[in-house]
């Protein structure tokens, strides 16, 4: 029976789930096989199908889905669960354990690094997935030999990977928040800043075992790590530092070709399968992967058939009802809509050959306004204009240049005393009560009154103005110190009116951190010279958000997003993981005006 109920079955990625959808009623049979691979490693697959549908019917397509999470739990109501007007149509859905991972052998290397020069030994997740699909193709009964991979973070990377050396039989896949580049802005670095929290807890769920055990911490996490020192002292306390993954933060913290080689967007040179990446703008794990993954694969569609939805969502949100986030209401069920009007008619169109999918290039959902936009491209162009919101001295913000610069803020940065990056106490990132799901929509008024950061606001604005696209914040700054670290957030502050508990609110629309050392290579990292201006130019990702009328805007520069991001002492040291206790100083930071952060916004409002 096609269940109705909402409920996750993968172990360790606790995905938001829920919804309320209807969904003709299909029974599913489980089966399990041991798939063999090129070179003898067997990965354990479960097939669910319609009742019937061995002998009788039409041929059916399969839907995969690969995974690090355990596939054990998948049990015949599972297909309902998931992705109920899906398994109402009917498919083979097949979920797959991959290498090393719950009940298939071999050796997990996590995000595997796509072979490029391959002798016929090499494996990696494409040559896997092509193993499994030949192997499924012949041994399934009445399968119609379409296949489409789909699948959210890490397997949203396992879902990329079936589009790239693709098995004739993948017809379509869907990435949806993937893993993409660990290094430069999903799970495990932003611009070389350390996730240290999400680094420390996600390793040993993976590495420590074959299946996932969920870190847990007895005291604030805040307190660990800073008592800790740095990296090193925290994964030593956590007996974790021989663990493949923890060796590679503690002796590779640059942008090494190790990290490089993982990159999946350099793969990406044509467009082989339909492709429908799918991405929130408030993702606290993977916010790169979506748009990186579209930005190299749409200069090779000719074909048209390269797709991107971007919504009001958290890490895998879409799979809910995603009417709110945290407080933000959203006004409807953006999720249930995104199934039902994209994912669905995707799907059905490239693997039965059905009509119903009208999506051409991008949709978007604009927050603020909360209604869904159509763009022909990304970030959009027609009808659209640069922007340019300068930070002034006095704390202003506005679209007009200041003349003549200067200091236009400053403030001293304590690493004995860093500024938090979501309320305290802050627990493990997947434990007991944690907010680490929606600590992106975190009211930020607990911090902006600290006098280690700088202000910019805008007066209260007589129009709507909106925001699109990629938003980059080029800072003029500087810094008492050998290294530091830059936090820009583009912040939406609520007018002191605003209804349903949202009086004052302040809103992060956009946000991300800079390393300093890496102003000029993210390969060779440089001390800064003391004293002296310098820009910093990066990106605080893309956005589609209209700022109402009534609301200020809020800029909000720190040097410290502690534990998730580890500490920078503030004096240059050659490896941060191991920095000594000496390293870490009291800097005074200056940013400059003229300092500015761009965009696009609608020519016509
Ligand atoms: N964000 C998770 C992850 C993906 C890839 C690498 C590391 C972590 C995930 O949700 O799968």
């Amino acid at each position: 029976m096609v269940r109705l109920a909402v409920a996750g079955w993968a172990v360790g990625m606790m995905l938001a789930v829920g919804g309320c959808l209807t969904a003709g009623a299909m029974d599913y049979v489980r089966s399990e096989a041991m798939v063999p691979m090129r070179d003898g490693v067997r990965l354990h697959v479960v097939i669910l199908r319609p009742v019937g549908s061995e002998t009788a019917g039409d041929p059916l397509p399969f839907l995969m889905e690969r995974t690090p999470y355990g596939v054990e739990g998948a049990s015949v109501d599972s297909p309902g669960t998931r992705k109920p007007e899906l398994a109402a149509s009917g498919y083979i859905f097949v979920y797959e354990d991959i290498r090393g991972r719950y009940g298939s052998e071999g050796r997990f290397v996590m995000n595997r690094a796509i072979v490029t020069h391959r002798t016929k030994k090499d494996v990696d997740e494409t040559t896997d997935t092509r193993d499994t699909i030949d192997w499924l193709l012949k041994h399934v009964a009445n399968n119609s030999g379409r296949v489409g991979v789909m699948g959210v973070s890490y397997p949203g990377f396992l879902a990329m990977s079936a589009g790239i050396d693709a098995h004739p039989a993948v017809k379509a896949i869907s990435p949806q928040a993937p893993m993409t580049n660990v290094w430069m802005g999903d799970d495990f670095f932003h611009n070389g800043a350390f996730r240290e929290t999400y680094g420390f807890d996600y390793v040993q769920q993976l590495e420590a075992q074959k299946t996932d055990v969920r870190t847990e911490s007895r005291e604030d996490t805040f307190d660990f790590f800073l008592r800790n020192g740095n990296f090193a002292g925290a994964a030593k306390a956590a007996g974790m530092e021989k663990l493949p993954t923890a060796k590679l933060f503690l002796t590779q913290p640059e942008y090494t070709k190790f990290w490089q080689a993982m990159a999946v967007e350099k793969h990406l040179t044509k467009v082989e399968v339909p492709t429908l990446e799918v991405g929130g703008w408030w993702d606290q794990e993977d916010m790169w992967g979506t748009q990186a993954e579209y930005a190299a694969l749409e200069p090779h569609d000719a074909g048209h058939e390269v797709f991107m939805v971007l919504g009001p969502w958290n890490h895998g949100g879409w799979a809910g009802a995603g009417r709110e986030l945290g407080e933000i209401q959203f006004g409807e069920a953006t999720g249930v809509e995104y199934r039902m009007t994209l994912e669905f008619p995707f799907f059905e169109k490239y693997l039965k050959g059905r009509a119903g999918f009208d999506l051409k290039d991008v949709a978007s959902f604009r927050t603020g306004l909360n209604k869904w936009e159509r763009y022909e491209a990304w970030p959009p162009k027609e009808g659209f204009r640069e922007a340019k919101l300068y930070l002034r001295q006095g704390g202003g913000l506005g679209f007009e240049a200041p003349v003549g610069v200067g200091v236009a803020a400053s403030y001293v940065s304590d690493p004995a005393d860093p500024v938090p990056y979501r309320k305290r106490p802050i627990q493990a990132t997947y434990g007991t009560g944690s907010l680490w799901r929606t600590w992106l929509v975190e009211d930020q008024r607990f911090v902006s009154g600290r006098k280690d950061l700088a202000n910019f606001e805008t007066p209260v604005l007589d129009r709507d103005v909106t925001v699109t696209g990629d938003v980059v914040a080029d800072l003029f700054a500087s810094t008492t110190g050998s290294d530091g670290d830059f936090v820009v957030k583009l912040i939406d502050v609520y007018p002191e009116d605003a209804p349903d508990g949202m009086a004052g609110y302040q809103l992060m629309v956009v946000d991300e951190i800079f390393r300093g050392r890496y102003g000029k290579s993210f390969e060779r990292p440089e001390a800064l010279t003391p004293g002296k201006v310098t820009e910093f130019k990066w990106s605080l990702h893309g956005t589609d958000h209209t700022f109402l009328k009534g609301h200020r805007m809020m800029v909000e520069v720190q040097s410290s997003w502690f534990p998730l991001y580890d500490r920078n002492p503030q004096t240059f040291v050659p490896n941060i993981m191991t920095a000594p206790a000496s390293a870490y100083q009291k800097q005074t930071v200056k940013i400059y005006a003229g300092s500015r952060i761009e965009f696009e916004e609608p020519v016509r409002e």
